[in-house]
C-alpha cells in the first residue's frame, strides 16, 4: 500500500505536509502536486524547471516514493521530473517505533514516558445517575456538557456508555456521538464505546471520527464471535479492550486472568495479526471490601496481572473501570477518592496504562490522609483480616469534609498578602476584616496595606479585566472586596492623618460620575464607577437625576479630572447636550465622557461634542472606560482629544451627507399610504371590563418564571444567549457564577419580600381619527383622553406602508362599525428597593446593589411580559387557549403588540403623561414620571 497527497497544492505548498507524512508512516508515499497554485486567471505558473526544483527536494530528503503532477503539469513538467528522479534511490521507509496511538480531530499518542492515561467515566448511562437523566429526558445539550466538563477536567479520552434497559441503546449512541462530532471542544479527543453489545459498539464506531477505542470484546461467546468482533473494530479502525472473560465467565483469580489474556493476546496477534498496541486488557477490577472474604485479594490480583501481562505480553496495554474498586462505599466520596488515588499509586506502578475514572477527582496520593491511607491500604493490598471492618468503622467517624473545604483550607494557610490577592482575585469578603487586621499590624501605616498588597491584587484584576481574562461580574466582586478592606483601613488612616497632618495620595485621578437631571437609571454608570475606581481613580459618585449646575459645581469644587454622564432614556441625551453646552459657556477644561443604553458615538459626535470645546468622547462600556480615561489624563492626552475630535468631526460630516439622501416625505403623502385595513365586517373583541384594575404585592415567585434572563447578562456585558452563554468558551464559566448568584438572591428578594411589584392595566373604548391619533372614550362615550401617534415618513417600497399605531384602531367614521378597545398598563418591580440598596451600599457591596437593581429590572419586565399574557388569556380574553412557553413569549409569537412610548413604534415620551393620568399611576401603584418623562422607581414598564 502507498499512501500520498495530490492536487490542491504546488510543490512548495506541499512540502511540509509530505514531510510531515514521510516522517509518520512505513507506507510507501506518494505525491502529485499541481503547478502552483492558480493565479488570478485560474492559470498556472510553474514551469518544469521551477516545478521540478521543489519536487528534487522532495526526492533528495527520502520524501516521496512515488512522483508525478497534477493540474497545470504538462508532459514537459512530467518530463522533467522524470530526469532528475532518476539521480536520487527511492525512499525506504522508516522503521517506526510501535506506539499506542488514537485520536478524535487531534492525534494522541502514548509514549513511552507518559504516565497514565485518564479516560472519562461521566458520559455513562448506568455510571452516572444525572447523566441517565440527562439522556432520559433527551436533554442532551446538557448531556454534552457533562462530555466537555470531562474533557475540561483532564480526560484525555472518555467513555461513552448507553447500556440501559429501558432505551434504545444503539439509537441513542449515534445521536450522541453524533452530537459530539459536532463539538470540537469534545472531538478533539479519542472516544471510547463503551457497551455490552456489540450492534451498539458497531454503531457507534460507524459515527466516530479518527481512530477510537472499542470497550469491549471478551471470549465470553467463545472463540468465532471474539474473532468476528476483532476483524470489524480492526477494519472500522479501531483499537480494542479486551475483557478477561472466556466462556465459563469473568476470570477472578490471578492465574485465570493471565490465562484468558495469554489466549486471547495469541489469537489477536498470531491468527489476525493485529498490531499489539492495539490491545488493552481489562483484568477486571473489581470491588473490595464487600465483607466477603473471596473478594479481599481482588485488587492485589488485578495489580499482580498488570505486571505479568507488561512483561509477557510485549506492546499490549492495560486498562480498567476504576470506580468499581469501591462501590462498597457509594455515598463516602471522600473515602471512595482515596481508594482510587491509591489503588492507582500502586497499579500505575505496576504497568496499569490507563484507567476509567471520573476525571478531576483523582487526588494525589500525597494529599491523602496519612491515617485514611493505612486503612485504605490495607484493604487494598489485603494486609489484615479485619481491614475492611477497620476501614467501615474508620469511614463513619470521618466528617464528610467536601473538596471546597479543602481548598478553603489551602489558601487560608498561605501568608497574609497572597490570601488578600487570593481574596480580591475571587471576591471572597468571608475574611477580609481578620487578614486586614494582620496586614495593618503588619505594615507600617495602615496606608501601607492600600498601597501594597491590596493595589498589587487589584492591578492583577485590572490586567485580567483589560486582557479579557475575567469579566465585569468578577471584577465588581473583587471591587466589593476592596471596597470593604479600604473602609476598615479609614478610621486608622483617618487617625494617621491627624497625626502627621498629611497623607500620601496616588490617586490616578478623580472622576466625577452623575446620572443627568430627569433620568433615574444608573446601573451602567456604577459598573463604569467601580471599575474606574478599581483602577485606582477616586469617584465622586452624584447619583440619579442630577442637574446640570450641580455637576458643574461639584466638579469645579473638587477639582475633578473628569466628568462622566450616563443616561438611558432619550430625553437624556439633550440634556447631555445642555452639560456640554454649559461647560463651554464657563469655560471649563475638563473632558467630558459619554455613556449608557441611549448614547452613541454617532449622537455624541454630531450633537454633543460640537458644543464643548476641549474634549467630548463617547465610551460604549465599562471594560473601555479604564483605557479611555487613561489616555485622558496621560502625557499624550492633547493628540487623543484632537485625535477623537478629528474623528467625530468626520463622522458628523459623513451623518450630514447620508440625512441628506435619506429621502423624507411629506407627512400628507405618508398618511395617504397609511397601513390599510378593511373594518366593513370587523367586530372587535370585547374585553372583559373597561376603566382600570389594580395589582398590588403581586407574586415575585410568579413573575420569576417569565424573566427573560439574556438581557441580564447584557447589563454585565457578557455577550451570548440563556442558556447557551453557559456553554460558551470564554465567558461560561463567569456567566454561571453570576447566574448563581443572581438565584440565590432572587429567592431572598422573594421569601424576605426585599420589593413589591405592583400594576395597574385598563382597558377602553376608542377609535383613531384625523389619521394619527386615537381618541378614547369614557363610560358615556365622551372624549377622554387623545393618544398622539407619530407616523413613518421615510420612503417606503411599493405595497409597503407608512405605518402608525393609530391604523391599527378602527376609525371614528360616519357610518363607521363603532368603537374599537385599546389596553394600556403600568407596572413596576421597585417599590421599596431603597431600603435594601441603601443597607448593601453601607456594606460597601456594590455587587449586590448592582446585583439587586438588575434583577429587578428583570422582575419589572417579567411583570409586563405576564400582565400582557393574562390580559390575552384572561382579561381581554381574545386568545384563551394561547398556550406558550418561555421562550415563544420572548420572541413574541402571541397575537397582539406591547408598544412602549420612548421606544420605536411610538417614540413620544410625552405620550406616558397621559397614559399615567388614564390608569391614575401615581395614586393606583405609586409609580411617577420625572420631568424628563423616565419613571420611578426605575424597574418599570408601561
Ligand atoms: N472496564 C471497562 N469498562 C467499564 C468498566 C470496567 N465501563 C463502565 C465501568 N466499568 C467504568 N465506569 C464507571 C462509571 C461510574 C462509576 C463506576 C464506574 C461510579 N458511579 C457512581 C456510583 O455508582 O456510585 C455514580 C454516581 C452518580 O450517580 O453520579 O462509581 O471496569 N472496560
Amino acid at each position: 500500500l502507498s499512501v500520498g497527497l495530490n492536487c490542491a497544492l504546488g510543490a512548495k505548498q506541499l512540502k511540509e505536509h509530505i514531510q510531515t507524512l514521510a516522517l509518520k508512516t512505513d507506507f510507501y508515499v506518494s505525491a502529485y502536486p499541481n503547478a502552483g497554485l492558480p493565479n488570478a486567471f485560474g492559470e498556472y505558473d510553474e514551469t518544469p524547471e521551477s516545478n521540478g526544483n521543489d519536487v528534487e527536494e522532495f526526492l533528495k530528503n527520502n520524501w516521496v516514493n512515488i512522483i508525478g503532477g497534477c493540474c497545470g503539469t504538462t508532459p514537459d513538467h512530467i518530463k522533467y521530473i522524470a530526469d532528475i528522479a532518476k539521480k536520487y534511490p527511492p525512499r525506504i521507509p522508516p522503521v517506526l517505533p510501535k506506539l499506542p496511538a488514537y485520536s478524535g480531530l487531534e492525534q494522541f499518542e502514548i509514549f513511552e514516558e507518559a504516565n497514565f492515561v485518564n479516560v472519562g467515566e461521566r458520559t455513562n448511562i448506568t455510571g452516572s445517575k444525572q447523566f441517565k437523566r440527562l439522556i432520559t429526558e433527551e436533554k442532551y445539550d446538557e448531556a454534552l456538557i457533562v462530555a466537555r466538563q470531562q474533557v475540561e477536567n483532564g480526560a484525555q479520552i472518555i467513555d461513552v456508555n448507553m447500556d440501559e434497559g429501558m432505551i434504545d441503546s444503539k439509537n441513542v449512541m449515534e445521536t450522541f456521538l453524533n452530537l459530539i462530532a459536532a463539538e470540537p471542544d469534545i472531538s478533539k479527543v479519542p472516544l471510547m464505546i463503551d457497551s455490552s453489545k456489540w450492534e451498539v459498539i458497531h454503531a457507534g464506531l460507524k459515527c466516530v471520527q479518527g481512530k477510537s477505542i472499542v470497550n469491549s470484546i471478551s471470549l465470553k461467546e467463545g472463540e468465532t464471535i471474539f474473532k468476528q468482533h476483532a476483524t470489524e473494530a480492526k477494519r472500522l479502525g479501531a483499537a480494542i479492550i479486551v475483557m478477561a472473560f472466556d466462556e465459563e465467565g469473568q476470570a477472578t483469580t490471578f492465574e485465570k486472568r493471565i490465562a484468558i489474556c495469554t489466549r486471547a493476546y495469541k489469537i489477536l496477534v498470531d491468527e489476525l495479526h493485529f498490531n499489539p498496541t492495539d490491545i488493552i486488557f481489562d483484568p477486571n477490577i473489581l470491588t473490595v471490601a464487600t465483607g466477603i472474604e473471596e473478594h479481599n485479594n481482588y485488587a492485589v490480583d488485578f495489580i499482580k496481572t498488570t505486571k505479568w501481562i507488561k512483561e509477557n505480553l510485549p506492546g499490549a496495554l492495560v486498562s480498567g473501570g476504576v470506580s468499581n474498586i469501591s462501590f462498597s462505599f457509594q455515598g463516602n466520596n471522600t473515602v471512595r477518592e482515596a481508594m482510587h488515588s491509591a489503588f492507582l499509586y500502586h497499579a500505575i506502578k505496576a504497568g496499569m496504562d490507563m484507567g476509567i475514572v471520573n476525571a478531576g477527582m483523582i487526588d494525589i496520593y500525597e494529599n491523602i490522609p496519612k491515617d485514611l491511607l493505612e486503612k485504605v491500604e490495607d484493604v487494598l493490598l489485603n494486609r489484615r483480616a479485619d481491614a475492611t471492618e477497620n476501614l467501615v468503622t474508620f469511614a463513619e467517624t470521618l466528617k464528610k469534609k467536601d473538596r471546597a473545604e479543602t481548598v478553603i483550607d489551602e489558601w487560608r494557610n498561605k501568608i497574609v498578602e497572597e490570601r488578600l490577592s487570593y481574596a480580591l482575585m475571587k471576591g471572597i469578603t468571608d475574611f477580609i476584616e481578620t487578614d486586614i487586621e494582620e496586614a495593618r499590624m503588619k505594615y507600617d501605616k495602615p496606608l501601607g496595606v492600600i498601597e501594597g498588597p491590596l493595589m498589587a491584587g487589584m492591578n492583577i484584576v485590572g490586567d485580567l479585566f483589560g486582557s479579557g481574562k475575567m469579566f465585569l461580574p468578577q471584577v465588581v466582586k473583587s471591587a466589593r472586596v476592596m471596597k470593604k478592606a479600604v473602609a476598615y483601613l479609614q478610621p486608622f488612616i483617618e487617625a494617621e492623618k491627624v497625626k502627621n497632618n498629611t497623607v500620601s495620595n496616588n490617586s490616578q485621578g478623580k472622576v466625577l460620575m452623575a446620572t443627568v437631571k430627569g433620568d433615574v437609571h444608573d446601573i451602567g454608570k456604577n459598573i463604569v464607577g467601580v471599575v474606574l475606581a478599581c483602577n485606582n481613580y477616586e469617584i465622586i459618585d452624584l447619583g440619579v437625576m442630577v442637574s446640570a449646575d450641580k455637576i458643574l459645581n461639584t466638579a469645579i469644587e473638587n477639582n475633578v479630572d473628569i466628568i462622566g454622564l450616563s443616561g438611558l432614556i432619550t430625553p437624556s441625551l439633550d440634556e447631555m447636550v445642555h452639560v456640554a453646552n454649559e461647560m463651554e459657556k464657563r469655560n471649563m477644561q475638563i473632558p467630558l465622557l459619554i455613556g449608557g443604553a441611549t448614547t452613541s458615538r454617532t449622537h455624541t459626535a454630531v450633537k454633543i461634542a460640537p458644543q464643548y470645546s476641549k474634549g467630548v468622547v463617547h465610551v460604549t462600556d465599562a471594560s473601555r472606560s479604564v483605557t479611555i480615561a487613561g489616555k485622558l489624563l496621560g502625557a499624550e492626552k492633547n493628540k487623543f482629544i484632537a485625535e477623537i475630535k478629528n474623528e467625530y468631526a468626520i463622522l458628523n460630516e459623513s451623518h450630514k451627507y447620508k440625512q441628506s439622501f435619506k429621502g423624507y416625505i411629506s407627512l400628507e403623502d405618508a398618511r395617504k399610504n397609511k397601513f390599510k385595513i378593511n373594518w366593513t365586517n370587523y367586530i372587535p373583541p370585547k374585553p372583559t371590563f373597561t376603566g382600570t384594575k389594580v395589582f398590588e404585592d403581586y407574586s415575585l415567585e410568579e413573575l420569576s418564571k417569565y424573566i427573560d434572563w439574556t438581557p441580564f447578562f447584557q447589563t454585565w456585558e457578557l455577550a451570548g444567549k440563556y442558556p447557551e452563554i453557559f456553554e460558551d468558551e470564554i465567558v461560561g464559566d463567569a456567566a454561571k457564577k453570576l447566574f448563581d448568584d443572581a438565584q440565590e438572591m432572587l429567592q431572598k428578594i422573594i421569601s424576605e419580600k426585599w420589593i413589591k411589584a405592583n400594576a395597574v392595566i385598563g382597558f377602553y373604548e376608542c377609535n383613531s381619527i384625523n389619521d394619527d391619533d386615537i381618541i378614547i372614550y369614557d363610560e358615556e362615550n365622551n372624549i377622554m383622553e387623545t393618544l398622539h401617534h407619530i407616523r413613518q415618513q421615510n420612503k417606503k417600497a411599493d405595497n409597503q406602508g407608512n405605518l402608525c399605531l393609530a391604523d391599527f384602531i378602527s376609525p371614528a367614521i360616519e357610518g363607521g362599525v363603532g368603537s374599537d378597545f385599546i389596553g394600556v398598563f403600568a407596572v413596576t418591580a421597585g417599590i421599596g428597593i431603597e431600603t435594601k440598596i441603601k443597607e448593601f451600599e453601607l456594606q460597601h457591596d456594590d455587587y449586590s446593589s448592582i446585583l439587586l437593581k438588575a434583577l429587578a429590572d428583570r422582575l419589572a419586565e417579567a411583570f409586563a411580559e405576564r400582565m400582557h399574557e393574562r390580559v390575552r388569556k384572561e382579561f381581554w380574553g381574545y386568545d384563551k387557549n394561547e398556550n406558550l412557553n418561555s421562550e415563544e413569549l420572548i420572541s413574541e409569537k402571541y397575537i397582539g403588540i406591547r408598544p412602549a412610548p420612548g421606544y420605536p413604534a411610538c417614540p413620544d415620551h410625552t405620550e406616558k403623561v397621559t397614559l399615567f393620568k388614564l390608569l391614575d399611576v401615581k395614586n393606583n401603584i405609586g409609580m411617577e414620571l420625572t420631568e424628563s418623562m423616565a419613571m420611578y422607581p426605575a424597574s418599570s414598564v408601561s
